[in-house]
């Protein structure tokens, strides 16, 4: 209380405004104030929550005057607007990045600091938004800075989903899930536009007739009609002025309350609609690589998608622009096949409610959107059955029955009558029932296709969508991967941050080829050593975290291999705990063993309804209990899973890593970003040639990287030729030793029966060859190993691992889409914009 009455904030100077001043005096004044006039207490009774809510308020005020000035400054140039349509968006928290962008963080610290608080205090208090289920809101999080440091006019489409990604917690081993009530404190990031909204409509049918004027028309009678309102968060470049808006729809009933029912008596009735309606932004559906084909998927997929759409042509209309001309000021980006029926809405709302001839309505849509695809998985790629897509979309099914006959027509003329390319192209899937192939229809309807990393682009040029290729290649692009370095460096590794910038400047934080520069002290042992003191601060305080969190103690000074990513068979969790086991085993033989003590840390969620990713994670801290106990260890080995995966827990790790293990099944993995946030952080990996590992590896240079396992096409000529898990698990005694363990429960208390599965699944199917892989991992982590023990060359490795990864930001692959797929330029924004 004293030093909150000592530091009360004295008199602002003139130019400085407590809503909008950077000094750590407006901001002082600034975060007293909102706990006052927002939070409406008085400092003796405020919680940790309001001051969080007071500093975040002041954070937003600045961040407001900065938005308006963007938003202004677009419409009245008239630019070209980037639309991003993602059904998932995975941001982590908001306040300390845009501490970071707004270049107030020290002032903040030293703000909060006078007023008797810790920062770090407040910071950890922010619940994350969770609106996403891994790589893909991830990235789409990342594209978001990247389009606003850049300075390019951006709006993010996507669902405010009451309930994010499930919090997940171990018991007895065991992934169990929570729900994630994210709001449950209010969200001081966003904005209610409750004066933006639209109506959806679901389901019912469509009558046709006639007009006046002889023309045929279609009416979609809706069974059910949906509002959604939009719930704005302000999106601040880095040290820029431009600040975008992401707009997330969250669907409401059209009235709350049907009063006619009520009067009848009839309670339910009338509640039940607004529950109804509720229902469809309620909860994001926890799959990340298949698709589950449930209605309820589907009416937010088109809720979201019809929102955005109707509130861009309310945007363009409201310049004074002709409709014909729509796609001259919004090019969208499909963020994969989830917001892909905006082809056919698109159709349908030039068509059918702004009166344009098909023809002209087919050229605005296929000038407008641009596809990413993001994986090669095929039970990742969304498919309808046709009955269900129409009972929920019934104009939307004859519109995309129009568009797949004329689109054939076309190409049966290109192909010359081949069934199997015209079969394979066609939008409707043939079979016992029909489907609906939402990947055909995002490139039927896209001038621009493109994959994540180049080994994935040439895969979906040669493989899931050769014959498009071939039909259009014209279309096709890369356009791999990146992410942010203000969040996965500049915030979560400030030492590091600080470590470089003390050696060449800042000016890599927006340029980061610039990291280049440090080559020149790779080799400079006092460098060295403050690298690797960084890395060795930031393993301490994993160590801590992860002491609190699992109870495990662990030894900052083993290597720390880590494995962060969702859980799934084609990522190969398991070969990695195989690996563990054979290297206890090998202490279990000889005691005495010289071995490098290692941490294998992990960390990730299984989709609730994959037991076998499920029962990977059992598989972990069933291994980690055995051998975390065990005597003859002597603490060499420890393995750790790190629960409840997200944005803010991967911020501890990532700067802690020494390994990073990216060893998927060759092939499978479109591009991975965890793989190229660890690399940034100095990071070794070893990994398979697979998405942009490949990349990472070119730019690192092959003796930096530790590369093993079968190539994507080796695997598909095992494949071809017939795989044989169960040869390789008899030739490897250590494979086969670590097998039958699993199987007999050493592991399980001697339960032989909870890994069954798992073991008869990699002993007669195996459909990720973990078992051909197994000998040369094993191989190539002896060489990590080895190369670990060499402080020196392994540090130097490292700096070299951070120094290359310029490629890897996100700005560089947002510069690619604005410059050859968008055609968008940057837009500077000044503050001095008056109304
Ligand atoms: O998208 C992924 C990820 N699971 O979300 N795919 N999807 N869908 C890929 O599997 C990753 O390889 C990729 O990095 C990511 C973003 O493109």
């Amino acid at each position: 209380k004293e030093k909150l009455e000592d530091s009360t904030p004295k008199q602002l100077s003139q130019s400085e405004d407590a809503r909008t001043g950077l000094s750590v005096e407006a901001l002082k004044k600034a975060i007293f104030n909102n706990l006052f006039y927002v939070q409406g207490k008085y400092p003796e009774i405020a919680t940790r929550n309001d001051y969080y809510m007071s500093l975040a308020y002041a954070v937003r005020d600045r961040l407001l005057q900065r938005w308006v000035a963007s938003v202004k400054q677009y419409l009245d140039g008239r630019h070209r607007i980037v639309s991003y349509l993602s059904a998932e968006y995975l941001l982590g928290p908001h306040l300390a990045n845009n501490l970071i962008n707004l270049g107030i963080y020290k002032e903040v610290e030293q703000a909060t600091q006078e007023l008797g608080i810790n920062l770090q205090w407040l910071l950890d208090k922010e619940v994350e938004p969770g609106l996403g289920n891994g790589g893909l809101g991830r990235l789409a999080a990342c594209y978001m800075d990247s389009l606003a440091t850049l300075e390019v006019p951006a709006i993010g489409y996507g669902i405010r989903y009451q309930f994010g990604i499930f919090e997940q917690e171990i018991r007895n081993g065991w992934q169990v899930e929570d729900t994630d009530n994210w709001l449950r404190r209010g969200n001081p990031w966003e904005i209610a536009r409750r004066e933006l909204n639209y109506e959806v409509k679901l389901g019912g049918y469509v009558q046709h007739y006639i007009d006046r004027d002889g023309k045929f028309r279609s009416n979609w009678i809706p069974e059910l009609t949906v509002k959604g309102v939009a719930y704005d968060t302000p999106i601040l470049g880095y040290k820029v002025n431009t600040t975008n808006t992401l707009r997330l729809w969250k669907s409401e009933a059209p009235k709350s309350f049907d009063f006619q029912s009520f009067n009848s008596g009839n309670y339910n009735n009338a509640v039940n609609q607004k529950i109804v309606c509720e229902n469809i932004s309620k909860v994001l559906y926890p799959n990340d690589e298949t698709v589950s084909g449930k209605i309820l998927r589907l009416q937010q997929q088109y809720f979201f998608v019809s929102c955005s759409l109707q509130d861009m042509i309310g945007i363009h209309l409201r310049q004074g622009d002709k409709i014909e001309d729509f796609n001259v000021n919004f090019a969208i980006q499909l963020n994969d096949t989830h917001p892909a029926i905006a082809i056919a809405e698109m159709m349908r709302l030039l068509v059918d409610e702004y009166d344009l001839e098909w023809v002209d309505a087919w050229r605005v849509t296929t000038r407008t959107f641009a596809y990413t695809n993001h994986t090669l998985l095929p039970e990742a790629l969304e498919t309808w059955d046709l009955e269900l897509f129409g009972s929920v979309l019934p104009r939307h099914l004859e519109l995309i029955y129009e568009i797949n006959r004329r689109f054939l027509d076309e190409v049966t003329i290109k192909v010359f009558g081949n069934n199997n390319k015209i079969n394979s192209l066609s939008i409707i899937g043939e079979g016992p029932r029909k489907f609906i192939k939402m990947a055909n229809l995002a490139c039927a309807g896209s001038f621009a296709i493109n994959g994540v990393a180049a080994l994935h682009t040439d895969l979906l040029k040669s493989t899931v969508l050769k014959d498009w290729y071939a039909l259009c290649p014209e279309k096709f692009s890369n356009k791999t991967n990146g992410v942010t370095p203000r969040r996965w460096l500049v915030l979560s590794n400030p030492k590091l941050t600080s470590l470089i910038s003390s050696k060449i400047g800042e000016s890599w934080i927006k340029h980061l080829e610039e990291l280049k520069q440090l080559e020149a002290f790779a080799d400079d042992p006092e460098f060295q050593l403050a690298w690797m003191g960084v890395k060795y601060e930031m393993k301490k305080i994993l160590c801590n975290r992860i002491l609190n969190k699992t109870g495990i103690k662990i030894n900052p000074d083993s290597l720390f291999d880590v494995h962060v990513k969702r859980i799934h068979e084609y990522k190969r969790q398991h070969l990695n705990i195989l690996h563990v086991i054979a290297l206890y085993n090998r202490i279990k033989k000889n005691p005495d063993i010289e071995i490098v003590p290692r941490t294998f840390i992990y960390a990730g969620k299984a989709a609730p309804g994959y037991k076998m990713a499920k029962l990977i994670i059992k598989l972990i801290n069933s291994v980690g209990e055995i051998v975390n106990n065990d005597p003859d260890v002597r603490d060499r080995l420890k393995v750790v899973f790190y629960p409840n995966y997200n944005v803010s827990n991967a911020q501890v790790i990532y700067p802690a890593a020494d390994l990073s293990i990216q060893i998927s099944t060759a092939g499978k993995e479109a591009s991975g970003t965890g793989n190229m946030k660890l690399s940034m952080n100095g990071a070794l990996t070893i990994g398979t040639l697979d998405g942009a590992n490949v990349e990472i590896r070119e730019v690192v240079g092959e003796e930096n990287f530790f590369l093993f396992g079968l190539t994507a096409e080796e695997v598909a000529k095992k494949k071809k030729e017939g795989y044989n898990p169960y040869g390789y698990y008899l030739e490897n005694e250590e494979l086969k030793m670590a097998i039958d363990q699993i199987a007999s429960g050493y592991f399980s208390h001697l339960d032989d029966t909870i890994f069954k599965d798992l073991v008869d699944n990699l002993l007669y199917h195996d459909p990720f060859m973990v078992l051909a892989d197994f000998t040369s991992y094993v191989t190539c982590q002896e060489k990590a190993a080895l190369a670990f023990q060499d402080k020196k060359s392994w540090a130097k490795m490292s700096i070299l691992n951070t120094a290359r990864m310029g490629k890897f930001s996100s700005d560089r692959s947002i510069r690619e889409y604005c410059d050859d797929i968008w055609k968008v330029k940057s837009v500077s924004v000044h503050l001095d914009v008056k109304d």
